[in-house]
């Protein structure tokens, strides 16, 4: 089960099965509980579910058919495809449509990475597979065949930005042993070979921002606690030389 909000998380039940905003029936939160969970300021109805692939591990959102009304691209590791749900704009979705990636998928962005103003999607694969695949968007909501890209490292987490300053979407891909590869866009939907920088981080989640207003690029990662040591960590700051490396 894979929760978008306050209450739930990967749930024990195993269920396959995309859960809306909400406070479920066996959580509590500051304003409901379980059925007295309705119409208060604050909290959320109820969960909707919506079956997807088997073990969906992240949602991204997006304008796919380009109706004006959000959907979404879940992407399901053990059964190696992707869920993509047309929004009805009322808070429903449509049925899962899926598309096969194989390998374990394990993270998902989207963003128009080919200049047509569609937007299309970048999966990474955490499964020690070592690549990222782009799906160009059709506009319609449905996506072409995926092709895949080396990444040089596990690829746990994808996101996408302008690295380079040359106005075209870049991908970064990081993994938990603290790897990042950025792969620079050519700008018509396909990428240059990855460019691997190492940090002492211990966690796939990068952030992005110009954090020194040089007007290019910059990455945040953290250093969790591993097994056995304490709770402490860091921040890292990785400046952006706008060539796609970073420094320290
Ligand atoms: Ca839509
Ligand atoms: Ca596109
Ligand atoms: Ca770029």
């Amino acid at each position: 089960m894979l929760a978008l909000a306050a209450c739930g998380g990967e749930g024990s039940s195993g269920r396959d099965t995309l859960v809306n905003t909400g406070c479920g029936s066996d959580c509590c939160n500051s304003t409901c509980c379980g059925s007295n969970c309705s119409a208060q300021p604050g909290s959320f109805l109820d969960p909707v579910n919506y079956p997807v692939g088997n073990k969906p591990l992240a949602v991204a959102v997006g304008d796919f058919n380009h109706d004006g009304k959000p959907d979404l691209a879940v992407v399901n590791r053990s059964s190696g495809d992707i869920s993509i749900l047309l929004g009805n704009g009322d808070g429903t979705f449509q049925k899962a449509t899926n598309y096969d990636l194989g390998g374990a998928p394990s993270f998902v962005t989207t963003g128009d990475f080919n200049g047509d103003h569609r937007l299309d999607l970048a999966v990474a694969d955490g499964g020690g597979n070592n690549v990222v695949s782009i799906l160009v968007g059709n506009g319609d909501g449905t996506f072409q065949p995926p092709v895949s890209y080396t990444t040089g490292t596990d690829a746990d987490y994808v996101a996408s930005a302008d690295f380079n300053g040359d106005g075209t979407l870049d991908l970064l891909i990081s993994a938990k042993t603290g790897a990042i590869g950025i792969l620079l866009g050519n700008g018509d939907g396909t990428f240059q070979r990855s460019i691997l920088t190492s940090t002492p981080g211990t966690t796939p989640f990068v952030a992005i921002g110009d954090f020194n207003g040089d007007g290019l690029m910059d990455l945040v990662t953290a250093t969790g606690a591993r097994n056995g040591e304490s709770d402490s960590g860091n921040l890292i700051v990785l400046l952006g030389n706008g060539d796609g490396t970073f420094r320290e």
